[in-house]
């Protein structure tokens, strides 16, 4: 199945919203496949957000990004990657629509609480960046037939 990589960002653990943004991942019915806390450090964020690099307000993003820890999430499920990004909704968070993690509690274009991949060939790299293999767990859950039909079988 499809795996993102989600980081709840520095103003999310600042704010008090670790617990209730993890919570709507496991009430949408997606799998925690890995976790952790982690002060991100400059190297790993200016690969993390190399497509930025001429952008006005790069250097503060990478500051903001590694000033306090962050939490690391491998989340999995059928297009995972899809479902997540509309979970989080639009960058600016004064435009994502209620609902959405964004558009519920930022007001920001940066401080917007969290990051999760936009495509297949990210979330891999993504994931490679700040998780060893051992530390991504395949486990079965006891309540996995009742999140998908059978008929979905055949989905990544
Ligand atoms: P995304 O997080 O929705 O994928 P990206 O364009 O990849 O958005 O930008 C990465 C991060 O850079 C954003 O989540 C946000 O924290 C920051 N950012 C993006 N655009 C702006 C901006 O116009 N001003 C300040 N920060 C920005
Ligand atoms: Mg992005």
């Amino acid at each position: 199945m499809e795996k993102s990589l989600v980081i709840i960002k520095p103003d999310a653990v600042n704010r008090d919203l670790i617990g209730r943004i993890l919570s709507r991942f496991e009430e949408k019915g997606l799998k925690i496949a890995a976790m952790k806390m982690e002060t991100l450090q400059p190297y790993k964020l200016k690969d993390h957000y190399a497509h930025l690099k001429e952008k006005p307000f790069y250097e503060e993003l990478i500051k903001y990004m590694s000033s306090i820890p962050s939490i690391l999430i491998v989340v999995e499920g059928k297009q995972a990657i899809e479902v997540v990004r509309k979970m989080i909704g639009p960058t600016q968070g004064r435009e994502a629509g209620p609902g959405t993690i964004r558009g519920d509690f930022s007001v920001s274009n940066q401080s917007n609480l969290i990051h999760a991949s936009d495509s297949t060939e990210t979330a891999q790299k993504e994931i490679e960046r700040f998780f060893r293999p051992e530390e991504i767990h395949e486990y079965k859950k006891m309540n996995f037939d009742w999140i998908y039909s059978k008929g979905e079988k055949e989905l990544k």
